[in-house]
This record gives structure tokens, sequence and C-alpha cells, in this order.
């Protein structure tokens, strides 16, 4: 095990070999950046609850922007390039969610990942996500990149099973996560929100955006 961190301020979190944690990735205005894209995303796709298989519901709220967009319902979880809830295709990216790519993956072992696909997950105080796995993805040579905007949140990283021994760490706004290789299948969840920790003005909860490329 070891960990890779860059422009740490914090303590380190002993994570699995090759997450690389960035914490303070983001600046305040480039978060504030970001935080607009995502409303102007979230009028044109409303943020919802999406259907799961077993018949409930995903706790976060979620929407799309990019190529295809990540959808969940009765017939199980796949990439869409339209927005089953309006039929339209789904917002291009902003700008600023480009340049945050952009520089998020500059130095890391893939400066070129060009995403298709962010999915936007919204979590209230209460919500959370269960461990699991990115897998609905064409390509796992391709790695993922995570950014936090607003609360603060309890991150789980685990092994290659369910079952594995989980680490949490606190993930606050402007950090970034990259999964790729060695830790591109490790399973991961969000624990807890902490709610009114939002330092962006505007954004009450949580929102990550999750990069990938999904085609
Ligand atoms: O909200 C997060 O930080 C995790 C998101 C995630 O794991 C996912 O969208 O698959």
């Amino acid at each position: 095990m070891h960990q890779t961190t860059l422009a740490l301020t914090g303590p380190a979190p002993d994570l699995p070999e090759g997450v690389i944690f960035r914490p303070n990735a983001l600046a305040a205005n480039e978060q504030q950046e970001l935080a607009e894209g995502v409303f102007a995303v979230t009028a044109a796709a409303p943020l919802a609850r999406l259907r799961t298989k077993g018949g409930g519901a995903t706790s976060a709220a979620m929407t799309n922007c990019g190529q295809a967009g990540w959808w969940s319902d009765a017939k199980g979880y796949r990439y869409v390039t339209a927005n089953p809830a309006t039929g339209q295709s789904w917002p291009l990216f902003p700008e600023s969610f480009l340049r945050a790519v952009r520089k998020i993956a500059a130095d890391s072992p893939w400066p070129d990942f060009a995403p298709d696909a962010c999915l936007i997950n919204f979590y209230e105080p209460g919500a959370k996500m269960g461990l699991h796995q990115d897998r609905d993805e064409k390509d796992f040579a391709q790695p993922i990149i995570t950014i936090c905007l607003g609360d603060d949140a309890d991150f789980l990283v685990g092994g290659f099973a369910r079952t594995d021994k989980t680490k949490a760490f606190v993930i606050h706004s402007g950090d970034a996560l990259m999964m790729g290789g060695a830790s591109r299948m490790l399973f991961h969840g969000v624990r807890k929100i902490y709610a009114g920790t939002s330092p962006l003005p505007g954004v009450n909860g949580r929102f990550s955006l999750t990069f990938r490329r999904a085609l």
C-alpha cells in the first residue's frame, strides 16, 4: 500500500496504490465557476433521484452533461446519449468543467484524459452513496476524476471486493480524486455529508462531478 498525494496540506490519508488525492485542487473562484456550470446544467437537465433495478431510488439526486450520461432505471445501469427524462441530448460540458479536468489531469499519468461524460451527484444531508465499482464504461484503462463542491463528506475507499476493509477520509469543496490504473476498479462510496459546511455561496449540500470516458 502506498499513497499518491500532491499539494497535500493536511494529514495524508493512507490510500490504496494508485488513488491520487488532491486536496485544494481548485481555488475558490474555480469552485464558484464550477458551481455556476452545475446550475446551468441542472437548469437544462434537472437533478432527480433515479430508480434502481431493485425498485428503490438513488439516495443522491443526479444529472449529467457531456456526450453520454449515466442512467439507472428498472432496466439497470447504463450510459445513454439522450436524457430519458426529456428525450434531449445532455448539455455540453461547461467550459469551467473542461478547465478543471485539464488542470487536475495535467501532472497525472493521464495528462490527455478526455472525458465524454460527467455525472453530477447532489447530496442533501443524509444522502449517501453505497460502495460500488465504476464498471459501466467501455475502457477501464481510462481513469475517473471526481471533484467535490459544497459540503464536506466522508469518502470511503475499499478494495476489489465489496467486503474488503474500507478507509474513510474527509473530502472538502475543491478537493479532487483520481482513480486510474491500479486503483480504477476499487470499491468506493460516500458515507456521510457534513451539513452546513459548504464554503460556496448558493451551494447548500454537496455536489460531486465525476468525469469518465464512457463510450
Ligand atoms: O460523490 C462522490 O464523491 C462519489 C461519486 C461516485 O462514486 C460516483 O459517481 O460513482
